[in-house]
């Protein structure tokens, strides 16, 4: 296992090299290198733990233009302006005299708050796709003298150009994945720096996501920005995690071995003392090295597993010669064994729910503690054991969240129905968003299933494309679930429904999208039908659900009737009482009604998915007390341990 691990690992290192999705014009470090055992790793290029680190927020009011033509960009030929042309739009700080012609400025008349997607900050934005321009003024005083400075985005919808002083830090794509540029020394000044983001979040054919997607497709810098200040030789990441038992088996509690690696931004010039310090456990592990990556293991005497019902969480430090960060870690273990998913070697039913990163009672993007608190609040009232972060990373509040309330959680990049699977070039960047999704989150306990899709056409084309982002997610991570959420075809003439994608044979476990009642007929077809998969492995419903329009109320023949959804939901539960041994749980959809340009009903719809359990106004339908009903049921049945 460990061999196809490192033989993955240095493939994806080779695809990764030369990746385009982030473009920095620092050089930075080489993203794997030869530990001391001789392996090759493939991580990100992240810093990560962003928490545990010495920062300076850029969040806050930030001034912009809206530029339709991106005439900031280009010239009047459609040619991209050089650095210094004073038209272009990140030189920012253009003084002129009196008779110059400037056609564009910054003012305090125009301004959005960080984090927060546009559409929602001004009735202008809307609708609005294309690009805008972001400015932010600020002063920086370093906290240590000679220190390195990175800026770090948490996420921008959907391409980000960077500017700092009339200078280009780098370009990043990709719309729910953090991404860092280092700073040269010289270029940040005590005062007065004017950063500059160029945002433009029009879709594309050859994008990921693509042209086609059930959500509004929110712009803007929607998540925090900092600097980050470290020194010079630092730890850029790592990975904790207990060893992975032998199949079927529980990890002991007692001399649990753990395994990992700490990895620093570059091969040290000189000899590094790589401490691992876990106070509550009186753990402290140190390393002599003089690699970049360095492989970990020691030994917990005595460790509360983490789980639903204990989400334990250690304090972990970590420290190099000059560097120190601390994180809280939980440890646990996740398999796919046989028909069961095992969680510390207990048989897990996941009562889970589908998640947007959305607000919708603004409506706006989801990005604080308090969001993530208001969103997982609601799971937990439902019962929820487990959420499925559909159908893209969301913001790091979320799993940090899920770790401490003990939720468990399926996390996923935007490979949404018809992306270009011919592609080269789509797949790398599908590969790049899947590795930086697994780096920022590979120390959180929550995330037990990485999932590289959603729905997904049959094809080969596709099942290679899929496939290959499988591998890597093992590659990366061999110590949690890779899936995706594939299609079903109802069998109109028999009454068992195969879910039989080639790409089954690949997932380790099998998760379908199943609306059988709503886009499959009516409810009432759920009574005679059985669903079966011919892999051996467990089953999941990544995805069920009706539309019900809060408080309207009519017979349950009634489409967008909270008792049409009612109904459905009853049905549904009443067939899922059949289903074979191998079904391990479901995440209905949805949990919040959410934005969508593709729901036109106009007495029912009006730009909204109607399939939530909750409006969006906040309040619940009938069909959230049905879903909250048989959880409690099967919470009975299988209690979280
Ligand atoms: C699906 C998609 C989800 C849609 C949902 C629907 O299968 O995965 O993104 O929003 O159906 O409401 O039709």
């Amino acid at each position: 296992m460990k061999i196809i691990t490192i033989v993955l690992g240095i493939i994806i290192f080779f695809c990764s090299c030369n990746h385009p999705v982030t473009e920095s014009t620092e050089n930075k470090s080489e993203n794997a290198d030869t530990s001391n055992t001789g392996i090759t790793y493939s991580t990100g290029n992240l810093i990560t733990n962003i928490p545990g680190r010495k920062t300076m927020s850029l969040d806050g009011t930030w001034q912009y233009i809206m530029d339709p033509y991106e005439t900031g960009f280009y010239d009047y030929r459609y040619k991209e302006l050089n650095e210094n042309n004073p038209s272009a739009y990140w030189n920012a700080d253009t003084t002129a005299s009196k008779s110059d012609l400037i056609e564009f400025g910054y003012s305090n008349k125009y301004t959005l708050q960080v984090p927060g997607d546009w559409n929602h900050q001004d009735s202008k934005f809307l609708y609005y796709e294309g690009t805008v321009w972001y400015k932010k003024s600020f002063d920086f005083h370093p906290q240590k003298k000679g220190d390195k400075v990175f800026i770090y985005f948490g996420a921008v919808n959907y391409r980000a150009d960077v500017y700092l002083n009339g200078k280009k830090l780098g370009m990043h794509v990709g719309g729910f994945t953090p991404f860092d540029f280092e700073i040269s020394a010289g270029l940040l000044k005590e005062k007065n720096n004017d950063l500059v983001v160029k945002v433009d979040n029009k879709r594309h054919k050859d994008e990921v996501p693509t042209l086609n997607t059930d959500w509004w497709n929110y712009g803007g810098i929607t998540r925090s920005v900092m600097l980050v200040e470290v020194p010079d030789i630092f730890i850029q990441d790592y990975f904790i995690h207990l060893e992975n038992p032998a199949p079927g088996e529980a990890p002991s509690v007692e001399n649990s071995p753990v395994t990992g690696w700490i990895k620093l931004n570059q091969k040290p010039d000189k000899e590094q003392t790589l401490t691992i310090t876990l106070p509550e456990l009186n753990i402290k592990k140190q390393i002599k090295t003089n690699a970049q990556l360095t492989q970990v293991d020691f030994t917990l005497p005595h460790v509360t597993l983490w789980s639903p019902a204990h989400p334990e969480l250690y304090k972990v430090i970590i420290s190099s010669n000059e560097d120190t960060t601390t994180d809280k870690i939980g440890f646990r273990t996740i398999q796919a064994y046989h028909k069961q998913v095992l969680l510390n070697g207990n048989p897990v039913f996941m009562r889970g729910i589908s998640i947007h990163e959305e607000i919708p009672e603004v409506p706006r993007r989801a990005y604080s503690m308090k969001d993530a608190e208001q969103l997982l609040g609601e799971a937990k009232e439902l019962d929820c054991n487990m959420v499925r972060l559909a159908h893209y990373p969301h913001d790091e509040t979320m799993t940090r969240l899920a770790d401490s309330l003990g939720i468990l959680v399926w996390s996923e990049i935007p490979v949404y129905w018809t992306i270009d699977f011919k592609s080269k070039e789509v797949l790398r960047n599908a590969e790049a968003q899947l590795t930086d999704m697994i780096t920022r989150d590979h120390n959180r306990a929550s995330v037990i299933i990485w999932s590289v899709g959603n729905e997904t056409p049959v094809s080969q084309v596709r099942t290679d494309f899929m496939h290959t982002l499988i591998d890597s997610a093992h590659a990366l991570d061999n110590t949690r679930m890779a899936s995706a959420a594939l299609e079903v075809n109802y069998n109109a003439d028999k009454k068992i429904h195969e879910i039989n994608d080639p790409l089954g044979k690949y997932v380790d476990l099998v998760a379908f999208n199943e609306y059988l009642g709503w886009y499959g007929g009516l409810p009432d077809k759920c009574s005679t039908a059985n669903w079966a998969t011919p892999y051996n492995k467990p089953l999941f419903i990544s995805e069920t659900g009706a539309g019900a329009k809060y408080g309207f109320h009519a017979d349950s023949l009634t489409r967008f009737s909270e008792e049409y959804q009612k109904w459905y939901y009853k049905e549904q539960i009443a067939m899922l009482k059949r289903m074979p041994d191998n079904f391990v749980g479901l995440s209905p959809w949805v949990l919040n009604d959410f934005r969508s340009p593709k729901r036109n009903n106009p007495t029912y719809q009006n730009g909204w998915n109607r399939k939530g359990l909750l409006d969006d106004k906040g309040h619940k339908k009938e069909a959230f007390y049905i879903l909250q009903h048989y959880y409690k049921e099967m919470e009975a049945l299988h209690p979280d341990k």
